[in-house]
Order: structure tokens, then C-alpha cells, then sequence
């Protein structure tokens, strides 16, 4: 009786953990847009290196870096990424950013 009651308890622990996954990765994913003012972009070859340093960090799906606006559009995965994560990206990479309100 007492065997039993733990083997259910597991099994009722390992659907709990699954659904807990598929919550986590699904259900309260969402594609976020996030405009960074971006510093120190002086020459051609910037953006590229900011693009790089967002499309680095996991979750990020499109980088779209705007050299005369001086701006990062990054679309990433909220669950995966957050904005202090993509400042942080740039700024190890020499362009100190922050969101745009
Ligand atoms: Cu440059």
C-alpha cells in the first residue's frame, strides 16, 4: 500500500515537472521587439560588431542595427532573453546602450 502511494506520487511529480516544461517553453514564450539607442558607433564596420554581440546572446532571434539612428531593433524570445541581457551585450562589446522609450 505504502509502495504504491510513493510510485503514484512520483508519477503525479513527473507529469507535474512535464507540464511545467511545456508551460515554461511555450505557453508564457513571446516574441519581444526592443529598440536600444546604441553609443559609440563611429565608423562602418560598428554596427556589424553590435549586430554580433545581440546575436550572441540566446533567445535573440533578428537583429536590425541602424547606423545613422544610432539603434538596435532586437526581436528575441522573452522567456530565453531579457533587455538587460542585450545592454549587457553591447556594452562588453564597447557600446554602452539602453532601451529606447
Ligand atoms: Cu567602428
Amino acid at each position: 500500500m505504502n509502495k504504491m502511494l510513493v510510485a503514484m506520487t512520483r508519477a503525479l511529480g513527473v507529469l507535474a515537472f512535464g507540464f511545467g516544461l511545456i508551460a515554461s517553453s511555450s505557453a508564457f514564450a513571446a516574441e519581444k521587439t526592443v529598440t536600444l539607442a546604441v553609443q559609440n558607433m563611429h565608423c562602418a564596420s560598428c554596427p556589424h560588431t553590435v549586430k554580433a554581440s545581440l546575436q550572441a546572446v540566446p533567445g535573440v532571434t533578428n537583429v536590425v542595427v541602424s547606423a545613422e539612428d544610432k539603434t538596435a531593433v532586437v526581436t528575441f524570445d522573452d522567456s530565453k532573453a531579457q533587455v538587460d541581457a542585450l545592454v549587457k551585450a553591447t556594452t562588453n562589446a564597447g557600446y554602452p546602450s539602453a532601451p529606447k522609450s
